[in-house]
């Protein structure tokens, strides 16, 4: 007997506590579509932000996360979220150029010279310009994950100075600095969905494509490749966006713990992006193919080539957005 009442008690006194600690979180479903694979860190990330969210909303708000691009693509799965028909999408800032030219600064080339680097930049300032930007648009950038530095991988033959990139078939994302990017080092740039990669590398239709490691792996992309090369040409961010439709209808409460959760999956990626990049690569080599370390004296070429591209895209960028960002990173560098 005296158990049973203490048992009822604790279920009131639980009861009386959760009741108020989650009235401010109703049920929601939120689809986070993806271009990347499950086993990409963003399911890391999204597990994270999952335990997270279960903590502060008492479970109401939940995760259903779509990979492999079964919602479509980047470009279309953003496009949803602005007229509010999916909450929530992991997309490159670099096929959303066409709704706000101001990402394309982050597909200069050679812009960023470490992940803590470009940490420093997203997280803070000039980040949150860019998410101001981004919400004018329609979209609520929660945080920004990382996709990475960015390396050549190509069925043709070793690259290991610019003139090996001649007359090669390179997919670029839908971006026309990357496709300039190519363009100028001589290569034969195609722009391309992400969703269509695979099979273009398989069939031959496109001689290359350039991507992290992380998703020449786990996109498996070395299984129809031969030859890698460490290029880093360019380190591009992942956005975690929401529709600002339908975040716009969520209490305050739900905002907070999706922010702030996105943060605590934002770290957790970012975490074993780094712990798998060797382990990807290594796999990568394991699979037979050759990968090739730009010399230093090259990647100075390669990057010294490439810098009209800065000049050409400028305008289009804003001028003060690239402005901006030379700064902060000069102030970083000192
Ligand atoms: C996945 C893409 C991918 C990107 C690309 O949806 O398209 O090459 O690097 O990560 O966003």
């Amino acid at each position: 007997m005296r158990k049973l009442l203490l048992a009822t008690t604790a279920i009131a006194f639980a009861l009386s506590s959760a009741v108020p600690a989650f009235a401010e979180f109703n049920d929601r479903n939120i689809r986070i579509s993806n271009g990347i694979n499950a086993d990409h860190p963003v399911g890391n990330g999204i597990k994270a932000m999952q335990a997270c969210l279960d903590e502060k909303s008492g479970g109401k708000l939940k995760i259903t996360a779509f990979w492999g691009g079964a919602l479509g693509g980047d470009l279309q799965a953003t496009q949803a979220l602005r007229s509010g028909v999916q909450e929530g999408v992991v997309t490159s800032s670099s096929p959303l150029v066409g709704i706000i030219p101001a990402l394309g600064v982050f597909d200069l080339p050679f812009l960023f010279g470490t992940p803590q680097e470009a940490y420093q930049v997203l997280d803070g300032k000039f980040g949150d310009m860019m998410n101001e930007k981004l919400e004018a648009a329609g979209l609520v950038n929660l945080a920004y994950w990382e996709n990475g530095f960015r390396n050549l991988s190509n069925s043709l033959r070793p690259v290991t100075k610019w003139e090996d990139f001649e007359g090669m078939k390179v997919r670029v994302m839908q971006n026309n600095i990357f496709l300039d990017t190519f363009q100028n080092l001589g290569a034969n740039a195609t722009p391309m969905a992400f969703g269509e990669v695979f099979s273009a590398l398989e069939t031959n239709a496109i001689d290359a494509q350039e991507n992290p490691y992380v998703t020449i792996d786990t996109s498996k992309f070395f299984e129809v490749q031969k030859y890698i090369t460490e290029t880093n040409h360019a380190y591009t961010p992942f956005l975690l966006l929401f529709s600002k439709a339908i975040f716009d209808t969520y209490t305050p409460e739900e905002q907070a713990a999706l922010r702030e959760c996105a943060v605590v999956g934002r770290d957790e990626e970012r975490k074993v992006i780094q712990e798998l990049n060797k382990t990807s690569l290594d796999k990568i080599k394991a699979a037979g193919l050759e990968v090739n370390v730009l010399s230093e004296e090259e990647q100075a070429r390669i990057r010294e080539k490439s810098m009209v591209v800065y000049e050409k895209h400028k305008a289009e960028i804003g001028a003060e957005v690239v402005d901006a960002i030379i700064a902060e990173l000069a102030a970083i560098r000192k």
